[in-house]
């Protein structure tokens, strides 16, 4: 997508209530918009998007596609590689936003070097490529391979996880991005090199950064000076900002307690001199709660950063919250944008930390990573599995 398409989704976050979709990557959370005009808004936000669409019409579980509606089963077999190291290429085109097309790559194993490389060729084409197991299970997303919206064309470059409940067979898709309306040619290059890596679990540090400051610098999203928090930002005492913001780190070290993270916050100390990501806290932004610099497949870069415009939840909500239930909206907010810097996606599913389609009230009780239809923003069909992903990424730890 574009910084124009960027603008564009306003019309999703009116909606939606929720985040639009980031500036370039894809990882802005949850728009405030729209909120500030309370109770006359909340039921048509409800009405508009809210959970109950998410379900599927046909009332079946929404983890098991049934055979006639699974993209799977019509896929292409023009880019299946050979048993060893292959390369295959394809050209096509997509048409409209209805367009899904769907290649059987064939089997890949764990440590199998993939590379998808999609070009447009012609037309206006902005592609999205996503890598599905044979469960429909997104393993691995890129829209544009350029962070600054240079080169809209996408790149997959991966080693394969050990994805342990899967077949082993493997499902190319490539679309256009969703609400643009964009066609045009494409080729698609993929390109294996069996047993060529390992994906291994790295351990990640986050520092949660409640100090403020000037010229702090979020890649691809902006430079903000911030002012430090205070409980007040949020309609609360200033005598109640340190058990709010610990609250917070809390709640997101619960979020991730049984991966290979470690939280940390200003509050305790200075950042850490190793490698580390970093939560800025405060400021408002029309359209979010919050923004990362990316959504970083695999965790490629240990070192991204997020910003949780803090002002906006002030009147994000009907009715004032009490302090838990603001820890709970700013803490599952921390939770998904780390998410984002650790490569997952959007979904469509209240209950899941991922979600972008949930009203904002939503968000002062728990969401946890679960396995989560993916929003539309994203791609047509699919299901993520945030557990196992993190799992992949950062490695589990014994309780
Ligand atoms: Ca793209
Ligand atoms: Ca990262
Ligand atoms: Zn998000």
């Amino acid at each position: 997508m574009t910084r124009s398409n960027t603008r564009g989704e306003v019309a999703v976050g009116l909606c939606s209530n929720r985040e639009e979709c980031g500036a370039l990557a894809g990882a802005r959370r949850r728009s405030p918009s729209g909120l500030v005009a309370g109770l006359l808004t909340l039921p048509l936000l409800l009405l508009c998007c809210g959970c109950p669409a998410v379900a599927p019409a046909d009332g079946s579980d929404a983890n098991t596609p049934s055979a006639t509606n699974d993209p799977l089963s019509k896929a292409s077999t023009a880019l299946r590689l050979a048993a060893g190291n292959d390369q295959k290429q394809f050209r096509g085109s997509i048409t409209s936003d209805a367009q899904v097309d769907v290649f059987d790559l064939g089997m890949l194993a764990p440590g199998d070097h993939l590379i998808a490389d999609i070009q447009r060729v012609s037309g206006s084409l902005d592609p999205v490529a996503a890598l599905f197991d044979s469960n429909d299970n997104i393993v691995a997303y890129d829209d544009d391979r350029s962070q600054d919206g240079s080169d809209l064309n996408p790149l997959m470059d991966i080693i394969m996880p050990n994805d342990t409940d899967d077949s082993g067979e493997y499902y190319l898709g490539i679309i256009a991005y969703p609400g643009d309306n964009t066609a045009g040619g494409y080729q698609a290059t993929v390109t294996v090199q069996r047993q060529a890596g390992t994906l291994t679990p790295h351990a990640q540090t986050v520092y949660l950064d409640w100090r403020g400051g000037t010229n702090l610098t979020v890649k691809n999203v902006g430079v903000f000076t911030l002012l430090p928090f205070s409980a007040t930002q949020v309609g609360f005492p200033d005598n109640q900002s340190a058990t709010l913001k610990s609250r917070v780190k809390a709640i997101v070290q619960e979020r991730y307690a049984q991966f290979n993270m470690t939280i940390l916050s200003s509050d305790n100390g200075a950042p850490p001199t190793t490698p580390h990501s970093t939560i800025y806290f405060g400021g408002q932004d029309a359209q979010a709660f919050a923004i990362s610099e990316d959504i970083d497949t695999f965790n490629a870069n240990p070192s991204d950063n997020s910003i949780v415009f803090t002002q906006g939840f002030l009147s994000a909500f009907v009715v004032q919250p009490t302090l838990e239930e603001m820890a709970q909206a700013i803490g599952n907010t921390v939770a998904h944008e780390i998410g984002h810097l650790l490569g997952l996606v959007h979904t469509a599913d209240c209950q899941d930390l991922m979600d972008t389609t949930c009203y904002n009230e939503r968000l002062l009780s728990a969401q946890e990573f679960g396995t989560a239809v993916l929003d539309k923003s994203i791609f047509p069909f699919g299901f993520q599995e945030a557990p196992e992903i993190l799992g992949w990424v950062l490695g589990l730890v014994s309780p």
